[in-house]
């Protein structure tokens, strides 16, 4: 089954106005047409790059709250990311279940509500470095999938499977490594339903850069990468040339 490959830029909490506006002009450069691309601006600068950026590329919230607007102090609604042009939101990255204790429930809520206003979501899965070394990588990804599971389709959401030991560390899973959970992932969730599976796509995120994509890319079932600090350089036009 053919999935078009798929790389996001995850810019997380970065970039000023001038920084922005250079790296929209140098994404608008790119070549782009064998693989979808879709970048992730801190909220503040979403409209900028909204109204800058080219298509086929798409823009992306880094996050959003569990219902619409509201009393919320301090949060984005799904309804605001659509009303400002977005068409994708990234929901459970390790940052946010980390340091803004964002559980399995709350993300369930979200995926929820962000695919009913008819955003498609980046949706994060992985284990942190104890719990590979326990062996327990397949169960922490399954126990993040089963609460969504009825929500998996494969024209709304994109898997991330980003090893929280991985993530911004110079320490790039390997490509067997990579793989083998890659299919462990595909496999549970051919469980759930073998169509889906089949179809959904599954990025690889964690270090991934312009020197690691090319072999983590040629793997049978990583669909494309979420990248983050080597999407604010020159090289994430590397990183896209070397899947597509
Ligand atoms: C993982 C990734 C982007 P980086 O968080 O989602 O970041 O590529 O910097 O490890």
């Amino acid at each position: 089954m053919a999935r078009k490959p798929i790389v996001g830029g995850n810019w997380k909490c970065n970039l000023d106005k001038a920084g922005v506006s250079a790296l929209v002009t140098s994404l608008n450069g790119m070549d782009c047409t064998d693989c979808e691309v879709v970048v992730a601006p801190v909220a503040v600068h979403l409209g900028s790059v909204v109204d800058n950026v080219k298509a086929p590329i798409e823009v992306s919230g880094q996050n959003c709250n569990f219902k619409g607007n509201g009393a919320y102090t301090g949060e984005v609604s799904a309804d605001q990311l659509v009303d400002m042009g977005a068409k994708w939101v990234i929901l459970g990255h390790s940052e946010r279940r980390e340091y803004f204790k964002e559980d399995n429930e709350m993300l369930r809520q979200k995926l929820e509500y962000a695919l009913s206003k008819g955003l498609k979501v980046i949706f994060c899965i992985g284990e942190k470095l104890e719990e590979r070394n326990a062996n327990k990588t397949l169960d922490v990804c399954k126990s993040q999938l089963e609460p969504v599971k009825d929500l998996l389709k494969p024209e709304t959401v994109v898997i991330a499977y980003e090893p929280v030991w991985a993530i911004g560390t110079g320490v790039t899973a390997t490509p067997e490594q990579a793989q083998e959970t890659h299919k462990q992932i595909r496999d549970y969730l051919a469980t759930v339903n073998a169509d889906m599976a089949s179809k959904i796509r599954i990025q690889y995120g964690g270090s991934a850069n312009a020197a690691n994509a090319p072999t983590l890319s040629a793997c049978p079932d990583i669909d494309g990468f979420l990248v983050g600090g080597a999407s604010l350089k020159p090289e994430f036009a590397d990183i896209i040339k070397a899947i597509a």
